[in-house]
């Protein structure tokens, strides 16, 4: 899967190369694509942002250099243009996995005030959020993306971390999780997970998820319990 990123901040992108993600690189399982903005600017000072018409406080990216980078990288439209920013659909898990399903993703990153409406008009598929606050630029969001969706390609995780039986796939929150020592801090592990009895820690461990996602969140556990026959 190919990930093209237009940004004019390449450098924000050092996080990518190390890591689950990075390994996924080598692998050949994804490919990043990171390309400057700013190179395809067509003013003699490479210039990228003006003020905003109609006045008010700060830079607004000129519609050029995004029109001809996104076009110099998806020249036959034939990937899924997304622009990063807090007016998009909210990313959720079920979002992350429709985006898996892409052969290649064009994330575009504004920053400043914002990018010229008319590009975003012209060029772009789906405005994607992933959160309710607001970023200095769509970098980080961008890479949440990468992140998320990468996670769920075949080979990416080991086998130990499989994706089939965790959070928000059946919209509850993982159960708690112990490790050694038996004892810490004078706290032991809960009897039920050294019984070695698989089918009573199964059930142990899905009555925590529900009793957890009820409490902490009951926006998805109302999703949970809708959802219940078919999980
Ligand atoms: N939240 N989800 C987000 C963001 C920064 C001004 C437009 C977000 O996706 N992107 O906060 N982006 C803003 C900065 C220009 C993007």
């Amino acid at each position: 899967m190919k990930f093209n990123i237009l940004t004019l901040f390449p450098e924000a992108y050092l996080p990518l190369q190390s890591g689950v993600i990075g390994r996924a690189v080598k692998k050949g399982i994804i490919a990043l694509n990171i390309v400057n903005i700013r190179d395809y600017s067509l003013d003699k000072h490479k210039k990228c942002d003006d003020a905003p018409y109609g006045g008010g406080a700060g830079m607004v990216m000129t519609a050029q250099p995004l029109t001809d980078a996104v076009n110099a990288v998806d020249s036959e439209r034939k990937s899924k243009r997304i622009y990063l920013s807090p007016k998009g659909t909210r990313l959720d898990q079920n979002k992350v996995k429709e985006l898996a399903e892409y052969e290649e993703l064009t994330l575009v990153c504004g920053c400043y005030e914002g990018v010229d409406q008319r590009f975003i008009d012209a060029e772009i598929d789906e405005e994607i959020s992933v959160g309710d606050y607001i970023l200095t630029g769509g970098e980080l969001a961008s890479m949440i993306i990468v992140n998320a969706v990468s996670r769920l390609k075949d080979g990416v995780l080991g086998n130990n971390e499989t994706t089939e039986e965790e959070s928000f796939e059946n919209y509850l929150l993982e159960y708690p999780q112990y490790t050694k020592p038996r004892v810490y801090n004078g706290i032991e592990v809960p009897d039920i997970l050294l019984s070695g009895n698989h089918e009573l820690i199964k059930q142990w461990r899905l009555k925590q998820s529900v009793r957890l996602t009820r409490k902490l969140r009951p926006d998805l556990y109302r999703k949970y319990y809708k959802n219940r026959n078919k999980i």
